[in-house]
């Protein structure tokens, strides 16, 4: 066996390892299954670098094993009119003479040359129940096509299927294939497909006419003629044909396949190189083939998954909708917050003015001074007991003040729970799975007790003049002015109230129309996330087919 090719200085050795790299890599990632006996030939081929496979093939009969052993003039494998080679068996040269049966489960036994039919053929190994994978006989006669292996094939077409599937599974391992034909049985419909399936492992295939001796020189030109006029019809291809025969000429038809065996003997690295390269431009194609069929699919995938968010999205289930429901639903209570509060509040002003005047009517007889001093501690007087009586009022009734945010809560839950409905039929009816359901809740939230500022509303200015009035005259006329005052003074300030209120508990509202937005673009993104989690492969296999295009690309022809 030759030292392994040099993977570092030779540039295409390298580019074919990268490819080959590159394929293992996408095969495995997508299993495919039927490049494995490819691939594996051609990555043996690249790290062993064995003598190149000249194989015989055909179909049963067609006169394989006989032209072999015609070509080494010695009567090495076995013939016969039935089918009768069995396995596969390579002759190559060796110095000494020594047989080599390798089984399929690894172990090799040696045998001598006479005993070989023991093993290839039909007769004495039937069905293969030696569990022969290969036969290596080596021969000091084979020096001269000492970079090759000659290698004899069960044929094609056999009554033994298992000959059929043996030479089949070989076929990545041809390095150039002959091709045998029995010139009396014209091109059969086996030949052409086993011809096509041949050009995808070697770019060397020879046709091989044999038993010509069963044809006149006329016939022989005729069966030529019709053979490179098929090929060309039926496959597109120029092949070289030669003439066989073992009984009459057979030096003449000899010298001239064994000049065509001796070229590729002659030229061993080139054409090894040049085999490898077409495997692996086979491998290549198709990898794509396969990538290609991926793509669709993943294709097809991704499309198939818009399809279904844009079913579970829909017009109903959607963000911008409901926002919009629960901007509404915000703005109408809202309006409502002021209204009602001060509505409900203004009950209580008669009443309030009426216990504020009694006391202030009690007090005032007790202040002394001028009506500077006065007005300062009626001022006063208002605004400590406008302060208790609001802080009161607020404590008491202001359980009465949510009417609004109680409405609003309960808009806001009704309309996410028909999100939720909407959202849960659609998944349910497009995945067939269900939600869990999630209760939501909105918090109302609480609204601060409001802080009583008592203003300035006394409207007549004083300040200026009180020391022109003299007070035991108009003292009583004041003390009259201040009480009648009392009344607006309870209005403004409960119109403050509820003004206070009203910016509360609309805040509130606000807060719970965030809470519920918040959770419909969760809900949306969590859905939105799990059909995006299984998204196609689609990009990583334009990048696989892109990585194998250009690597080659890279391999010159
Ligand atoms: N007339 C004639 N018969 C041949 C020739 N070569 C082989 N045969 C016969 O064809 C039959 C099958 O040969 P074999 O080498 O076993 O075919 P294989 O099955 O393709 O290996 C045998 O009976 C051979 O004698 C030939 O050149 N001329
Ligand atoms: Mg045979």
């Amino acid at each position: 066996m030759k030292k392994p090719l040099q993977t570092t200085n030779i540039p295409q050795v390298k580019d074919i390892k990268d490819i080959i790299d590159a394929v293992q890599n996408v095969s495995e990632k997508f299993g495919l299954a039927s490049l494995e006996r490819q691939l594996e030939a051609t990555q043996t081929l690249l790290s062993q670098n064995p003598p190149i496979d000249v194989a015989v093939l055909g179909q049963f009969k067609a006169g394989k094993s006989s032209f072999l052993n015609s070509l080494l003039g010695q009567n090495v494998l076995p013939v016969g009119v039935i089918p009768v080679t069995t396995a596969i068996t390579r002759l190559e040269y060796g110095e000494k003479e020594r047989v080599t049966v390798r089984h399929f489960d690894g172990t090799t036994i040696s045998v001598p040359l006479a005993n070989i039919a023991a093993y290839t053929s039909e007769a004495q190994n039937p069905d293969n129940k030696k569990n022969v994978a290969i036969v290596d006989i080596e021969l000091s006669s084979l020096k001269k096509y000492a970079e090759l292996r000659l290698v004899d094939t069960p044929g094609l077409g056999s009554v033994y299927k298992y000959h059929q599937s043996t030479a089949q599974n070989w076929l990545p391992e041809v390095g150039t294939a002959l091709l045998a034909i029995s010139a009396d049985r014209p091109l059969s419909e086996h030949d052409l497909t086993l011809l096509s399936e041949l050009t995808a492992h070697t770019p060397n295939v020879i046709i091989l006419l044999t038993k010509a001796d069963l044809l006149s020189a006329g016939q022989q030109n005729e069966v030529i003629n019709f053979f490179r006029q098929t090929l060309q019809k039926e496959l597109h291809q120029e092949l070289p044909v030669y003439l066989y025969s073992t009984k009459t000429d057979t030096a003449r038809y000899q010298e001239i396949i064994e000049r065509e065996i001796l070229k590729i003997s002659a030229n061993r690295d080139f054409e090894f190189l040049r085999i490898l390269r077409h495997k692996t431009k086979f491998l290549v194609k198709s990898t794509m083939g396969y990538l290609n069929v991926a793509l669709n699919s993943s294709l097809q995938a991704d499309q198939q998954k818009e399809k279904l968010r844009a079913q579970i999205i829909n017009e109903k289930v959607n963000e911008t909708i409901i926002r919009e429901e629960l901007m509404i639903i915000a703005r109408e209570n809202q309006q409502q917050t002021r209204p009602l509060i001060q509505t409900y509040l203004e009950q209580f002003a008669g009443p309030l003015a009426q216990k504020a005047r009694t006391r202030l009517a009690r007090e005032l007889p007790g202040w002394k001074g001028n009506l500077w001093k006065l007005t300062r501690r009626y001022e006063d007087w208002v605004s400590q007991i406008m302060s208790e009586e609001m802080s009161n009022l607020s404590k008491t009734e202001h359980h009465n003040f949510y009417g609004t945010l109680k409405k609003a809560h309960a808009s806001f839950s009704r309309s996410i729970e028909v999100f939720r409905q909407l959202l849960s039929a659609n998944i349910e009816q497009v995945l067939g799975a269900k939600l869990a359901d999630v209760e939501w809740e909105i918090e109302p939230p609480q609204p601060d007790q409001p802080d009583i500022a008592f203003t300035k509303s006394f409207d007549i200015h004083l300040d200026l003049i009180w020391f022109l009035i003299p007070m035991f005259i108009f003292r009583k006329l004041f003390e009259r002015h201040f009480i009648k005052g009392l009344h607006r003074e309870v209005e403004i300030n409960i119109s403050r109230l509820a003004y206070q209120w009203e910016k509360r508990i609309n805040y509130a509202i606000d807060s719970m129309r965030n809470q519920a937005i918040t959770y419909v673009q969760k809900e949306i993104t969590t859905i939105e996330g799990l059909l995006s989690q299984t998204k196609g492969k689609t990009e990583e296999i334009r990048h696989l087919t892109v990585l194998l295009q250009n690597l080659s690309d890279n391999l010159a022809a």
